[in-house]
C-alpha cells in the first residue's frame, strides 16, 4: 500500500528516526454495564463528557462476534485482484486505501455493506461464489444483535434526559427505511513501522466524526483506536474484544442541540498485529428531519436552536462531499 498520510513528518529528519508519539493507553474511558440500574445516567454523562463510552455485559453471544470477524478474516485474506471484484464502495463494497470520494487515504481495507439483510450478496457472491452464504449469514445475525444495542443505549439515554417518548430515537433505527450502514475494517500490521521500529504515527483511519447517530464498534485485541478528548488531546482506547464501544454521532449533538457531543476519532496503524473492526452506524430514514427536540430548547432561559433544519438526506449529500477531518456541522451551526 502506498500514499500514507504520516502526520508527524518534520523536514530533514528521516522518517525512520521520527521518535514514537503513541499516546499512552487511556484508563479514563467510561465503562458502563448494561444491565446495572444507573446505566442510564452512566450513559447520558459519558455521553456529555466525551461523546464516548465502552458497553459490558451487552448480551451479545461471543459466538455471534468470533463468527463475523473470522468471516471477515477470510475474506481479507484472498487476494487483491479477487476483493476487488467486490469493489469500488460506491456506495457499497469494497475499498482499499482510499476513503470517501474527496482524497482521503488511509492505511486501511475495508468492506462497506447495506444492513438490510441478504442485500450484500450483489457485491459479496461474484467473490466468494457459494462460500459467501456463510458471510451472508454471520453478517445479518450481528447486525441485527448490534441494532437492538444501538437501540438500547439510544433509549436508555432518551430516559436518562426525560425525553418522551423514549423510543424517540430507537424508532429511526428500526424503521425499515433506515439508512443505517455497517462497516468491516482491515488495518493489516504495517512493514514500514516494523522494520524502522519507530512504534506508531501511520495513519490507518484519520481524524472525523461519524455524520449519524450513533455508531456501535467492536474490534479484536489490537490496540489503534483514539479518541480527541474534550482539551484537544488524543487518547489511545484499550482494545477489549469482548466489549462494545459507542460513539455519539453529528445527527445525535443536533437532536440534543448540542448537549451531547459527537466524539471525533481516529485509528492508528499497529505496527506489528492487524486491527479487525466492525462498527454498526446507527441512521435515520433519510427523509428524517434533524433538528433538535423541543425539550433541548428551553424558551424560559431564552435558549434557541444552534442549528438550521436539515434531513439526514441533506446532511448525508453534505457530509459526502466533505474531507474526512473536515467539522461537518459548522455549515448547519447557527452563529
Ligand atoms: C465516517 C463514518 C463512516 O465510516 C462513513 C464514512 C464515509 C466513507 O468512508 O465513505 C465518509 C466519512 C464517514 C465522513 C465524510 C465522508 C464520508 C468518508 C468521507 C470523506 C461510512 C460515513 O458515513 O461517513
Amino acid at each position: 500500500m502506498v500514499g500514507l498520510y504520516i502526520p508527524t513528518k518534520q523536514s530533514n529528519i528521516p522518517m525512520s528516526l521520527i521518535p514514537a508519539k503513541q499516546p499512552h493507553l487511556f484508563s479514563g474511558i467510561p465503562t458502563i454495564d448494561l444491565k446495572v440500574p444507573e446505566a442510564k445516567s452512566l450513559i447520558v454523562k459519558a455521553c456529555e463528557d466525551l461523546g464516548f463510552f465502552k458497553l459490558t455485559n451487552h448480551g451479545v453471544p461471543m459466538e455471534a462476534i468470533s463468527e463475523l470477524e473470522s468471516q471477515a478474516l477470510d475474506f481479507f485474506s484472498l487476494p487483491l485482484n479477487l476483493k476487488q471484484k467486490a469493489g469500488p464502495p460506491n456506495p457499497f463494497g469494497y475499498g482499499n486505501k482510499h476513503i470517501g470520494p474527496n482524497g482521503d487515504v488511509g492505511w486501511i481495507e475495508y468492506l462497506l455493506l447495506t444492513t438490510n439483510p441478504d442485500c450484500n450478496s450483489l457485491r459479496l457472491s461474484p467473490v466468494l461464489d457459494s462460500n459467501s452464504e456463510k458471510i451472508q449469514h454471520a453478517l445479518n445475525n450481528y447486525i441485527s444483535s448490534v441494532r437492538k444495542i444501538a437501540c438500547e443505549v439510544l433509549e436508555l439515554l432518551a430516559e436518562g434526559m426525560n425525553i418522551l417518548p423514549r423510543n424517540v430515537w430507537s424508532k429511526m433505527v428500526m424503521n425499515e427505511q433506515s439508512d443505517s450502514i455497517f462497516r468491516l475494517n482491515h488495518y493489516p500490521p504495517c512493514p514500514e513501522l516494523v522494520r524502522s521500529n519507530n512504534g506508531g504515527n501511520v495513519v490507518g483511519f484519520g481524524e472525523h466524526t461519524d455524520p449519524q447517530i450513533i455508531s456501535v464498534l467492536r474490534s479484536n485485541n489490537t490496540s489503534g483506536l483514539q479518541i480527541c478528548l474534550r482539551d484537544g488531546t488524543w487518547a489511545s482506547v484499550p482494545p477489549d474484544q469482548t466489549s462494545f464501544f459507542i460513539n455519539v454521532g453529528d445527527s445525535l449533538q443536533v437532536m440534543t442541540n448540542g448537549r451531547l457531543k459527537s466524539a471525533r476519532h481516529r485509528v492508528m496503524t499497529n505496527g506489528l498485529k492487524s486491527r479487525v473492526s466492525m462498527i454498526f452506524f446507527s441512521a435515520p430514514p433519510l427523509s428524517e428531519i434533524i433538528a433538535p427536540l423541543p425539550s433541548f430548547i428551553n424558551k424560559q432561559a431564552n435558549q434557541q436552536s444552534l442549528y438550521t433544519q436539515f434531513s439526514w438526506f441533506e446532511y448525508k449529500k453534505s457530509a459526502y462531499a466533505s474531507r474526512l477531518s473536515g467539522n461537518r456541522l459548522a455549515h448547519f451551526q447557527i452563529i
